[in-house]
């Protein structure tokens, strides 16, 4: 199976990958929807929305604040970097995140579309402008925005909210017309992201899901890795190495 797929992407020409929590899994990130899952304590409707933010910006801050702390210590795992690899492998490649926590650009991946923002950087709730602080929030003393006095918030899609546009559009371009698609470390629950592999497949790319769990996608797949990202892309790198790229 895995030499079929490695054998794909040796003439692919166009590539892309989209990344879910289970990606940074063991990098030590929980996932949303695990059972020690970030979600396992709170919903994620009741934090990762606008509502919540206005109705308690304090709560919302701490969970952010803890993730974080959290995200600061954690490093990229082999999967990350295998992605990396992996991008030299196909001319036209595209790495779509639902991660926020940055670690596909620290393991080397250049070009990242964060479809759901990044965790680290901040904005403003009213003029929307982004916040630079040297320091850490408190969440017991939300700064304001220097420019217009608006509350700061992090600079994250919550949910009911738009993804930002081109990052989005360019994702959904890249999956048009990709000849591979690989879903890796995603429940395929949340939309649009979960939209892409659909489009993609549509389109008459080749699907592939790499994840422990089954997903609304495994029976759409044209291959399945039940494995941890951390291992089997490490292997699937190995065997494009070991193979060589056809021109
Ligand atoms: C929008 C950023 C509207 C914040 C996040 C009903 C039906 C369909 C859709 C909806 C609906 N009701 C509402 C909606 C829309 C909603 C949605 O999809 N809800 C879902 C829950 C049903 N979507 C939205 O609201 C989006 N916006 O639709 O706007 C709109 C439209 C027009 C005009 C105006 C507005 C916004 C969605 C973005 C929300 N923000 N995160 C933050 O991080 O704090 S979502 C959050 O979930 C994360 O981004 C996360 O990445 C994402 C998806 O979760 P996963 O990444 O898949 O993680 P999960 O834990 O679920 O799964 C991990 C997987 O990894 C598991 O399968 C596990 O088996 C696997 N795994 C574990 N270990 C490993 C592994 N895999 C590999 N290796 C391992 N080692
Ligand atoms: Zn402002």
């Amino acid at each position: 199976m895995l030499e079929q797929v490695a054998e794909i992407i040796r003439h692919a020409q166009r590539g892309v990958v989209l990344t879910g929590a289970g990606m940074s899994a063991e990098s030590g990130v929980p996932t949303f929807r695990g059972n020690e899952g970030l979600w396992a304590k709170f919903r994620p409707e009741d934090l990762a929305t606008m509502d919540a933010f206005i109705a308690n910006s304090k709560l919302v801050w701490e969970w952010y604040k803890w993730r974080r702390d959290l995200i600061r210590q954690v490093k990229p795992n082999p999967g990350h970097y295998a992605l990396a690899e992996l991008a030299r492998w196909i001319p036209d490649f595209t790495l779509v995140t639902q991660n926020v926590d940055g670690l596909h650009r620290l393991a080397g991946s250049e070009r990242v579309l964060e479809i759901h923002g990044n965790i680290l950087k901040n904005k403003c709730i009213a003029c929307d402008r982004a916040i630079e602080l040297d320091d850490e929030i408190d969440p017991k003393q939300i700064p304001a925005c220097p420019h217009c006095g608006g509350k700061i918030r992090p600079d994250v899609v919550w949910f009911g909210e738009m993804l930002p546009e081109e990052t989005i559009q360019e994702a959904f371009e890249a999956a048009e017309r990709a000849d591979i698609f690989l879903s890796v470390g995603t429940s395929a629950l949340v939309h649009p992201a979960a939209t892409l592999p659909v489009v993609a497949k549509r389109h008459g790319a080749i699907l592939v899901e790499i994840n422990p769990d089954e997903t609304p996608l495994t029976g759409l797949a044209d291959f399945n890795f039940a494995a941890k990202s951390g291992e089997l892309l490490p292997e699937l790198v190995e065997m494009l190495s070991r193979v060589g790229k056809t021109e």
